[in-house]
């Protein structure tokens, strides 16, 4: 009996010291204000580059896979992008009509693109030898784009993190975990101080190695430096590879789907992060997706309250392909008439499908029309809600009626303005942010 309960005491110390030890302090977290302010951007570029797209390869994951470990760990030595010039990528994401940039300081393959002080595979090393982190930052605040950093939580080329390869086996017993977390977090001091990210984009947490209370501990640290630096799901431990959803309780303060469109939810902040073409880094003849599929994303995104974090691999000579500037700056000009319809507007209440996503502002309810072929979109009703007027996004008016059960239904004109995206603005009788 006694022994039952000296066991039950030790199990519940354990559960309490578990708890304590991976849950964040919610006074610290990021406050909703600011997250808010993160929501209303609605788009931002992510870009992927490093010596890898010397080979034209997935960046990390074809260390030790397509490229043997002994080249991938040397390709450093001739990265010479001569032709990179900040301000021309983030002219490129102004253009597009993004609103913030994510570029990987430090991706799986362990190279750092900032010359940090605690490790000598970086930048400076390189024949480049200029910060290219310090250089975007600058050029970010020159045209008003909020900067923004990706870093990888596993590091395959650190001896102190006990795995090197993608394959997640074999720990090495030389391997220092929390010599690694000390060097992670004077890495990402720099970073904070240095260059005052708006937000940090975490990754790489699924390993075994990475414990939910590392995550905790890195979130506060990271607080602790900028409150108000907005921090992804992904520093967390992630359990079975799938990321964290974001419920209460979880480390981060937004979901973070990759290559696919996440769910509508009107109450956890979430950014999708996807490929303009497939692979992350630069690939040659790379399947770039087309403007339908790019300005779609772009909306049902929108149509579902999150944010679109859109990926491009610069090449290894310092620029971006002229054929995804071209897209990029196709989707800017989209932007340009429609972005009323997506900057600053809350998704829902509709799910997006693939004939119409709806956004909404104040009274008024953004009727995304991808199919243009049939006659009538209908939406079903909504209660107590009338329309009182509809009209096409900087055009004219539209037909619609309301049937008896309060269902709207548009009439469509026979040639809309844009084959991938009209918007019809449905004025309506009330506040359709409340809906
Ligand atoms: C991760 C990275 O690995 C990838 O290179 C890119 O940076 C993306 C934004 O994030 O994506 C993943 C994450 C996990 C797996 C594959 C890709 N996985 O577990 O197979």
């Amino acid at each position: 009996m006694k022994q039952l309960f000296t066991l039950l005491v030790l199990l519940s110390t354990f559960y309490q010291s578990n708890a304590q030890t991976t849950a964040v302090n919610p006074s610290i977290k990021t406050s909703k204000a600011v997250l808010d302010d993160f929501m209303d951007q609605r788009f931002g570029m992510f870009i992927h580059w490093g010596p890898v797209t010397l080979r034209g390869t997935e960046i990390g994951w074809s260390r030790g896979t397509n490229v043997p470990v002994q080249d991938y760990d040397n390709l450093y030595k001739e990265f010479n992008p001569v032709l990179f010039n900040a301000d021309t990528w983030v002219k490129t994401a102004k253009e597009a009509g993004m609103k913030y940039l994510t570029i990987t300081s430090k991706h799986h393959d362990g190279f750092c693109l900032w010359p940090t002080k605690f490790s000598d595979y970086n930048i400076m090393n390189s024949p480049y030898k200029k910060d290219i982190v310090g250089e975007l930052a600058k050029a970010c605040k020159k045209y008003n784009v909020k900067f923004c950093v990706y870093f990888t939580v596993l590091d395959w080329h650190d001896p102190n993190y006990p795995i090197h390869l993608p394959d997640g086996k074999n720990a090495d017993p030389k391997s220092d975990i929390h010599k690694f977390i000390a060097t992670m977090k004077s890495q990402l001091q720099e970073i904070v101080t240095q260059y005052h990210p708006y937000m940090l984009w975490f990754d790489g947490n699924w390993e075994s190695p990475w414990k939910n209370e590392y995550g905790a501990d890195l979130y506060t640290f990271l607080k602790k430096l900028d409150p108000n630096v907005i921090i992804n799901n992904r520093i967390g431990a992630s359990q079975g590879g799938e990321h964290p959803k974001l419920t209460e309780g979880i480390i981060g303060d937004f979901a973070t789907p990759e290559q696919k469109i996440g769910e509508l939810n009107m109450k956890n902040p979430w950014e999708t992060c996807m490929t303009i073409c497939q692979q992350w880094a630069w690939k040659p003849n790379d399947n770039l997706k087309t403007l339908k599929e790019c300005i779609q994303t772009l909306a049902k995104t929108s149509g579902g309250n999150g944010n679109l974090l859109f990926n491009v691999g610069p090449m290894a000579d310092g620029r971006i392909e002229q054929r995804q500037i071209n897209r990029l700056k196709e989707m800017g000009d989209w932007l340009a008439i429609y972005g009323e319809s997506i900057y600053g507007t809350k998704g829902g209440p509709y799910k997006p499908n693939e004939i119409f996503a709806t956004t909404r502002k104040n009274n008024k309810l953004y009727v995304h029309i991808f199919d243009g072929k049939s006659a009538d979109v209908i939406l079903p009703a909504l209660e107590g809600v009338k329309v009182n007027q509809a009209y096409l996004l900087k055009g004219s008016k539209i037909n619609y009626s309301q049937n008896t059960d309060g269902s709207i239904v548009l009439r469509l004109p026979e040639h809309l303005p844009n084959a991938d995206d009209s918007v019809i603005v449905l004025e309506l009788n009330t506040n359709a942010e409340r809906i």
